[in-house]
Parts: C-alpha cells; sequence; structure tokens
C-alpha cells in the first residue's frame, strides 16, 4: 500500500532513502525502458530532488498564447460525441492495481481538492509556454482508488490516435497517444489532472476535458485528452513497450528538465 510506503521513506535516514532510490533506478524493469545517460539523469533527479518542485511563476509571466502541438482535435468519434455534450458523460476511468476501480465526472473531479500552478511548458521542438494551470492532484486520486501491491507505474491513456481510423485500434492501439510515470512523479505535489488553463475549462487544442501535468519533465509527456488511468507493474503492454508514445519512437521515457 503506497501511503504505507510513502510514511515509511519519509521516516527514513537519509542514507537508506539514497538505497532505496538507488534500487529503484537499478530495477530490471528500468533498465529495459531507459538509456544509460537518462538513467543518470532519472538517478540524479531521484537522489537530490525527490519532492523538488519545478519553478512556479507569477501571473504577469503568463505567455499571451499558448501554444498547441500535437493533436488540437481528437477525430476519435467517442471523443467527439463527449465534446458535443460538453463532456458531461465523459468519465474518467481508473484501474489496474487498485483496490477500488473509480469512474469520476467532471463534477466528480471539481468535488475534490484542487491545486493552481504557473509553470513553463517546454517542448522538445524549442518552444515553451507559460501557463496557469488548474486541476485535481493525482496523488489524491491514487490514495481514494488505493494502489496495490505492485503497482509501479501510472499510465494514462488518450482519446487521440495517430493512426488515423482513430476507433479500430482501441484504447491500447500501437498509435494510440498514451504516457506513463512512476509512483514519485504520480504524487508530486505539482502533478495534477488539469481541467482549466488560464482560468478557462481545456478548450479542445490544450487537451479537452483533462490533461495530465507534471511539471518536471517535458511536453510530450503532458498527456492531453485523458481517458483512462491505470497503476501497472510493467510498461511492456503498452505500445513499443517504451512507456508512451514518443517514447516508443525514440524520445526519452524520463524526460526530466
Ligand atoms: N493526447 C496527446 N497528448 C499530447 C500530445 C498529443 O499529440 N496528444 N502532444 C504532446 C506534446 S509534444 C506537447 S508539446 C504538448 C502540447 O500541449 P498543448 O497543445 O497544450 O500546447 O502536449 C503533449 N501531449
Ligand atoms: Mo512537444
Amino acid at each position: 500500500m503506497i501511503l504505507r510506503r510513502r510514511n515509511l521513506l519519509a521516516a527514513l535516514p537519509a542514507g537508506l532513502l539514497l538505497s532505496g532510490c538507488d534500487s529503484l533506478a537499478s530495477n530490471p524493469t528500468l533498465k529495459s525502458i531507459v538509456g544509460a545517460g537518462e538513467q543518470a539523469t532519472y538517478r540524479w533527479q531521484r537522489l537530490v530532488g525527490r519532492d523538488g518542485l519545478a519553478r512556479e511563476f507569477a501571473a504577469s509571466d503568463i505567455s499571451p498564447v499558448f501554444k498547441m502541438n500535437g493533436t488540437r482535435r481528437p477525430t476519435n468519434p467517442e471523443w467527439q460525441r463527449l465534446e458535443a455534450g460538453g463532456f458531461a458523460d465523459w468519465r474518467l476511468k481508473v484501474g489496474g492495481l487498485v483496490q477500488r476501480e473509480l469512474s469520476l465526472s467532471l463534477a466528480d473531479l471539481a468535488r475534490l481538492p484542487q491545486r493552481t500552478q504557473i509553470t513553463r511548458h517546454d517542448c522538445v521542438e524549442g518552444w515553451s509556454a507559460v501557463g496557469q494551470w488548474t486541476g485535481v492532484p493525482l496523488g489524491s486520486i491514487l490514495k481514494a482508488a488505493g494502489l496495490r501491491d505492485g503497482a509501479r507505474y501510472i499510465v494514462f491513456l488518450c482519446a487521440d490516435d495517430y493512426g488515423g481510423e482513430a476507433s479500430k485500434g482501441g484504447l491500447q492501439s500501437a498509435s494510440r497517444y498514451y504516457e506513463s510515470v512512476d509512483l514519485v512523479d504520480a504524487f508530486h505535489p505539482q502533478t495534477i489532472l488539469a481541467h482549466q488553463l488560464n482560468h478557462q475549462p481545456l478548450d479542445a487544442g490544450h487537451g479537452a476535458p483533462i490533461r495530465l501535468r507534471v511539471e518536471r519533465q517535458l511536453g510530450y509527456k503532458q498527456a492531453k485528452y485523458l481517458m483512462q488511468i491505470l497503476a501497472v507493474d510493467s510498461l511492456a503492454p503498452f505500445g513499443s513497450g517504451k512507456g508512451g508514445y514518443w517514447p516508443d519512437r525514440g524520445y526519452e521515457w524520463y524526460a526530466g528538465i
């Protein structure tokens, strides 16, 4: 149970904590998905900055235009039907290695404690934008679901599919956009399921109705159009097994900045 483990970690002397992180960074599953240089970054960030916060900015720093990138409007008929209904029928399914599966509406999410943060989004294509995001900390949703022993990653399945014919392959088709994080990032205080950008409900371009913000990593980790999140012990069953649509195509899984 994750809560117990986290409390335990908080109580441990620093030396033990380091060896805990060390074993995490050298575990075989992680080794199979991250390259050597990336593993060094991952280890470093996990050793020194487990709970370090990404920089937050002032309202005056917010970019006048927050560029859109990747999918601007999923062609998935199910997503389009949900959008036409103002996402009243949209549900975020939470499953996998959890004690209680959840199905959360936007109203359910609105009832949970919210966090607002002004952060800089960095895309590997060479642009950045500062925006204010409001949403529900992912950790509170995972606590409500209760992680089961063995859960190591959280996988985010999105509505958009790069393969065309969106409905054909289903949520786990090889061209479906998806992403994943480890449990340190999943429970990080700035990791939120955002439903607002700059005080407005997310528009289609920015990931309506909900997108992930995982602020210590690059733009492609910020999965838009969330449909389902899964707690898993392995990333192998998803896509080509590298933990994300872009990681499957050669980008680093741990895109620390
Ligand atoms: N579902 C989904 N999420 C996605 C993408 C995408 O194409 N589909 N593109 C990623 C990339 S590369 C970036 S830079 C950001 C862009 O987010 P924005 O359109 O809100 O600027 O979303 C990321 N998340
Ligand atoms: Mo990006």
